[in-house]
């Protein structure tokens, strides 16, 4: 007996959220109309038509090319700024954001661009009473180096961001490659995740190395650990937090991957659930509550239990975290 209002209601922290991936037909569209960028769509319909994917390749050739629409420090503002607006609305009390700056500076906008409009939205937010913050991803299908001159430009910036990420396409792209750029990171205090095998690229092996070797406090995504029972027993025992995306993973794994965490839940591994490009997969993170509690019979007890997880794998100090839950 799961309603909307349930799973719209409960306090949770959004920790896999590309703000890049908030980006709205309606909102895409007035940026390229003030930034006289030609999108090749003109109406909200015509830029839902070109949503059509049924793989992370299929996808990402939709998603990069849009980011061309923003352009300058309030058009990062302002994607930020409508993306806290709903997080609020779907009972997000804590949202650790990514963003993708290579997707930018390729492109020749300046990094620091990119990071103030954000910072002045997340500014704003907790000024609103939303605790928010930014995590730094690198494009893994961009080289090692690049991560590297990537962290070295940003680092000047730093107290306007936690951590870094990785994510793009995992295909040959494993996270061993970006060893470096990561224990850099860690040494500059900065948390660390990375997006890990969401089944159909990458491997079990992959999720080993980003837990044992790079040193990863979360898995993004990561629920196919459930074939190792090693790796399930490590997870748990080093309270490393999965971020699960089940709209996400219908459209590029189709399926929710309710099963694995379910199951990963009961072995006491802390599993959130998230929106991941909430713009395009049909849903902001409540839609996401509600469709697994749906789609796999879960009660509220399930859905609480995921939200409390979700504010406990929080990169926040355990003060913060009492007063949340
Ligand atoms: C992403 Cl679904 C997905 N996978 C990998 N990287 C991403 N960046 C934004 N969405
Ligand atoms: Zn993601």
């Amino acid at each position: 007996d799961v309603t909307r209002d349930f799973a719209f209601g409960l306090p949770k922290a959004e920790l896999h959220l590309h703000l890049e991936g908030t980006l709205e037909p309606d909102l895409k569209l007035a940026l390229a109309r003030k930034n006289g960028v030609d999108i090749g769509q003109s109406t909200v319909e015509e830029v839902q038509a070109t949503y059509q994917f049924n793989d992370l390749t299929s996808f990402l050739a939709v998603y990069y090319p849009a980011m061309d629409v923003l352009q300058d420090e309030d058009d990062f503002h302002d994607l930020a700024a409508a993306y806290f607006e709903r997080a609020r609305a779907n009972g997000v009390v804590r949202a650790e954001c990514f963003f993708d700056p290579q997707a930018h500076t390729s492109r020749g906008i300046a990094i620091e661009t990119v990071i103030r409009g954000y910072h002045r939205a997340v500014v704003e937010a907790r000024e609103a009473g939303l605790s928010a913050d930014l995590i730094l991803c690198f494009l893994r299908d961009m080289s090692a180096q690049s991560a590297l001159e990537t962290l070295q430009a940003a680092l000047p910036y730093k107290d306007m961001f936690i951590g870094v990420g990785l994510d793009s396409d995992e295909r040959d792209n494993p996270p061993t490659k970006f060893a470096d750029v990561f224990a850099l990171a860690r040494q500059t205090g900065l948390h660390v995740t990375m997006h890990c095998d969401i089944d159909q690229v990458g491997s079990i092996d992959n999720i080993r190395a980003a837990l044992t070797e790079l040193g990863t406090e979360r898995l993004d995504h990561g629920t196919n650990i459930v074939e190792d029972p090693e790796l399930v027993a490590y997870a748990r025992d080093h309270g490393i937090g999965l971020t699960s995306c089940p709209l996400s993973n219908s459209f590029v794994t189709e399926e929710m991957k309710g099963k694995e965490i379910v199951e990963l839940t009961a072995a006491g591994v802390k599993v959130s659930v998230n929106s991941d490009d909430p713009a395009y997969f049909g849903g902001y993170v409540g839609d996401n509550y509600l469709a697994l509690a749906e789609r796999f019979d879960l009660g509220r007890a399930d859905l609480e239990r995921i939200a409390r997880n979700s504010i406990e794998i929080a990169w926040i100090s355990d003060d913060e975290k009492d007063e949340l839950l």
